[in-house]
């Protein structure tokens, strides 16, 4: 261990991994062992256990150390320890473990790879209400992560020691995931013995750099781009394209002053407390400083700080500085001033009126529209990433659903639509046809209200991968229940467009069309449960269409719909053939 480096929180870094005879012994003796499968969140928690981030632990808590942290912060021992590390499990699985001395599981991963083994020495019901009250806080943004935490979190559990067989595995950069003892020892070879470790969730543009710079000097640390990349919420950006963009990024920092590695930890919004955590772990990494770029997200449309208000976050490390021992380094946002082009501290810039900043939720904003970000903002190769996964509506995928009646003309005005946007060119479009998907995908499917909701998901499923892989696909089923309807379009609507065309033909009009002569047969009662006649058709309140084909050709449906989908942005209007 390199000895000019910070020494890990308890003394000495854990390593949890066991030798090949170990692991032989463990895999024979596994097979009569009930398995838990880890859910992605719990399989960084092992991560951090197993590869000494999380050391002084050589486990999950038993139940006397989680209570100790709960009410204390502190391992029954003494040791400081702000946040529980326990493996939750569900009752049916509870049940198969005996807490005798000596029982044992084997720990997995969502593929079935036996990661580890589990003595399980403790197993119990948490005080949900107590727990929540005491990591997450009373105040209201406590308040959701609280409720997302509880959602996630299985009701028992279970504490003990942990043998590690294989480390979880990550296919996606592995270059960039060094364990404690990697990059203490990459530490140790470049002689840097003050590192200031920063974790940010969103992408690193040229304010970062600016901030992330100023504050290595005024600490006089070495940079470690340390952005924590674990499980990420609905509204973040993905992590591959984070990594990505932090690649891209790295690579403006002055050659040999900056080193990017990952850190592989679930995000729980809990406050002091987590990042009390965080900074135990990128000690335990080796850095003697922590500053993290406070988080806001989106909640209802307003951009909502998540991170404690700083003079709270300040406090909690001022109180545990000793043990902490890794130093808390406050973010200064810093603000762009365009007639001197200089970046300067935001607080020095107050009240000029020239001073310029984006946030998170601008940026989104202009990629969604296809605007630009500005260079001074960030770096040409980080918005190209960027762009390439937030690209402006007419390079997005999309969905044009149409619900009506049988014989309404959805198949006629799709069809012609499908032949429009192939004419048109640019994106791959597939039709699903009501009748297509029925030989095909549902042939088993009757006409139920059960078996035409399996139906409806199953096309909006298939829609919903073609508009994320940003193609276009068009569905023309009945599709008959509001209900269903409104769940496909969230399926969608977070991957791309969803247009609901209504094609409400009166029934009267379809009877007398009858092109298959199904309305007479279920006049007859030869067909039942027929859409109209004999089943429910509900009319849609949410459609961003409605068309009659009583009196309109197929021509002019589809020249409606294009206009549509060009004034929205999905088709480049140029591109708009003449009626
Ligand atoms: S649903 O309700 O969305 O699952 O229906 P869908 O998959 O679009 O299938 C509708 C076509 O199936 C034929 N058909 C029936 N429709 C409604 N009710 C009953 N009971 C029924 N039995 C058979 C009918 O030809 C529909 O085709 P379209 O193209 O809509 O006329």
């Amino acid at each position: 261990m390199e000895k000019h480096l910070i020494p890990p929180h308890g003394g000495t870094l854990v390593d949890l991994m066991v030798g090949p005879e170990r692991e032989a012994e463990l895999k024979r003796e596994s097979r009569d062992w009930p398995s838990w499968d880890l859910t992605a969140r719990q399989a960084l928690d092992l991560e951090l256990i197993l590869n000494g981030a999380l050391s002084p632990l050589t486990g999950y808590l038993t139940r006397d150390n989680y209570e100790s942290v709960l009410d204390s912060m502190r391992l029954s021992g003494g040791t400081f320890w702000p946040w529980p590390i326990v493996l939750d499990v569900s009752e049916p699985f509870a049940d198969t473990v005996s807490d005798s001395e000596g029982s044992a599981i084997t720990l997995r991963d969502q593929e079935g790879v036996m990661l580890a083994v589990l003595s399980v020495t403790d197993i119990w019901h948490p005080d949900r209400d107590e727990e929540l009250e005491k990591l997450f806080g009373a105040d209201a943004a406590g308040e959701a992560a609280a409720r997302d935490f509880a959602a996630l979190t299985h009701p028992v559990y279970l504490g003990g020691k942990v043998e590690g067989v294989q480390l979880p595995i990550h296919y996606d950069f592995p270059e960039l995931r060094a364990t404690p003892r990697d990059l203490r020892s990459r530490l140790g070879r470049r002689g840097w013995r003050r590192t200031l470790s920063f974790d940010t969730r969103s992408p690193i543009h040229r304010p970062d750099l600016e901030s992330t710079r100023r504050a290595a000097r005024r600490t006089d640390t070495n940079l470690l781009l340390q952005p924590t990349v674990g499980e990420t919420a609905k509204e973040d950006l993905d992590h591959y394209t984070r990594i990505r963009c932090y690649k891209e990024a790295a690579t403006h920092y002055p050659h040999q002053t900056t080193i990017l590695s990952l850190l592989p930890a679930p995000t729980r919004r809990a406050g002091v407390r987590e990042l009390l955590l965080q900074a135990l772990l990128r000690k335990n990494y080796g850095a003697t400083h922590f500053m993290f770029r406070p988080n806001a997200n989106l909640v209802n449309g307003e951009e909502r700080e998540l991170t404690p208000q700083r003079h709270e976050v300040e406090r909690a490390f001022a109180r545990y500085a000793d043990e902490l021992a890794i130093e808390y380094t406050p973010f200064e946002e810093v603000v762009y001033l365009a007639d001197r082009d200089v970046f300067v501290p935001a607080e020095e810039a107050a009240g000029n009126g020239r001073a310029m900043t984006l946030s998170e939720h601008q940026v989104r904003n202009r990629l969604h529209d296809g605007r630009e970000i500005p260079d001074w903002f960030s770096f040409p190769e980080v918005v190209a990433e960027l762009v390439k996964t937030y690209p402006p509506r007419s390079k997005q995928g999309f969905t044009v659903f149409f619900t009506g009646l049988s014989g309404s003309g959805k198949s006629t005005v799709a069809n012609a639509l499908f032949a429009k946007l192939l004419q048109l060119g640019g994106r791959p479009v597939t039709l699903l046809d009501g009748d297509i998907v029925r030989k095909n995908l549902s042939s088993e499917l009757g006409f139920s209200r059960e078996h035409r909701d399996i139906n409806i998901l199953r096309i909006g499923f298939v829609a919903s991968e073609i508009t994320k892989n940003r193609g276009i696909a068009i569905c023309a089923p009945i599709a008959p229940y509001d209900h269903t309807r409104g769940a496909v379009r969230e399926m969608i609507e977070p991957l791309g467009g969803f247009v609901l065309v209504h094609v409400n033909t009166p029934l009267a009009v379809c009877e007398t069309r009858d092109r298959k002569g199904l309305y007479a047969k279920a006049r007859a009662g030869i067909i039942k449960e027929f859409t109209g006649i004999s089943d429910p058709y509900e009319e849609p309140e949410d459609a961003e269409l409605v068309i009659d084909t009583t009196d309109l050709s197929p021509e002019e449906a589809v020249h409606k719909l294009l206009l549509y989908l060009s004034n929205q942005g999905y088709i480049e209007a140029n591109g708009m053939p003449a009626v």
